[in-house]
């Protein structure tokens, strides 16, 4: 039997978001091929009436590389239906397995091209806040490849984003305390320069890779620096983070 084509994984992982089902981990697949995987999956939820309105970055943390056995970052697309309001509520019905975990994101102002330092990443923002990402693998188990879990979006599933949104520029990024509580308990901690040192190098990261494909980190972009804690289940009730200086973001989910 033939390996299965792009087109034909990228339907596969597509399906298996839609309907909340799990599916086998993809066997033989190199990174460029994944990378090929996930955009054509964004071009499906594209023709679905979905629309790109930014990047996540994945496994920026030590702690989650060395999970995976691998040294570099991973990148996913955001689109719009993936954004959830903060202090929003939910469903985890429709869902296969989800967790959540506290990040930081960056407000995109202009085009951010080439292989930038961090003063050229940040000095592209607008502004930084305080996220949620609910990562929801498609494969059963959260069980994956590197090249896999770049093929299913870097089990992306949905975005939320605080309310005060600060400028890069007034506050240290690098060193901001981080916890995450659930039903106001708190379940993990940690400091933003657990992502990748520090999340604006995440960023500057982020352009690296597109440029490297010949793309860039387009004006109005969001993005997502990584987790900056290990991602716990998502309960039901509330989980919420707080970035200090960056203030609080939550999210309910009910069953
Ligand atoms: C891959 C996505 C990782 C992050 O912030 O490191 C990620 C996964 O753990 O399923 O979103
Ligand atoms: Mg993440």
């Amino acid at each position: 039997m033939s390996a299965p084509s792009i087109a034909e994984q990228a339907r596969r992982l597509e399906t298996a978001r839609a309907q909340g089902q799990a599916v086998e981990c993809v066997a033989d697949l190199d990174l460029a091929a994944a990378y090929r995987v996930q955009d054509e999956g964004i071009r499906l939820r594209e023709g679905a009436g979905d629309k790109p309105v930014g990047y996540k970055m994945g496994l920026t943390s030590k702690a989650k590389m060395k999970q995976m056995g691998v040294d570099t970052p991973i990148m996913g697309r955001l689109t719009a239906s993936m954004r959830v309001a903060s202090g929003s509520t939910i469903r985890l019905q429709g869902l296969i397995h989800p967790r959540v975990e506290p990040e930081i994101a960056f407000l995109v102002k202009r085009d951010l091209r080439g292989r930038p330092s961090l003063e050229e990443a940040l000095a592209a923002c607008s502004g930084a806040c305080a996220a949620l990402e609910l990562i929801d693998s498609r494969y059963r188990d959260f069980k994956f490849t590197l090249p896999a879990v770049v093929a299913d979006n870097c089990s992306s599933c949905a975005f939320v984003l605080g309310p005060d949104v600060r400028r890069p520029g007034d506050l240290d990024l690098g060193r901001l305390p981080i916890t995450l509580s659930v039903n106001g308990k708190t379940v993990e901690s940690g400091l933003s320069e657990a992502i990748y040192g520090h999340p604006g190098l995440a960023l500057a990261e982020l352009a690296a890779m597109l440029d490297a494909r010949g793309l860039w980190v387009e004006a109005g972009s969001v993005v997502l620096a990584g987790a900056a804690t290990a991602a716990v289940r998502l309960e039901a009730g509330e989980t919420r983070a707080r970035v200090a200086g960056l203030g609080e973001v939550s999210v309910r989910a009910t069953p």
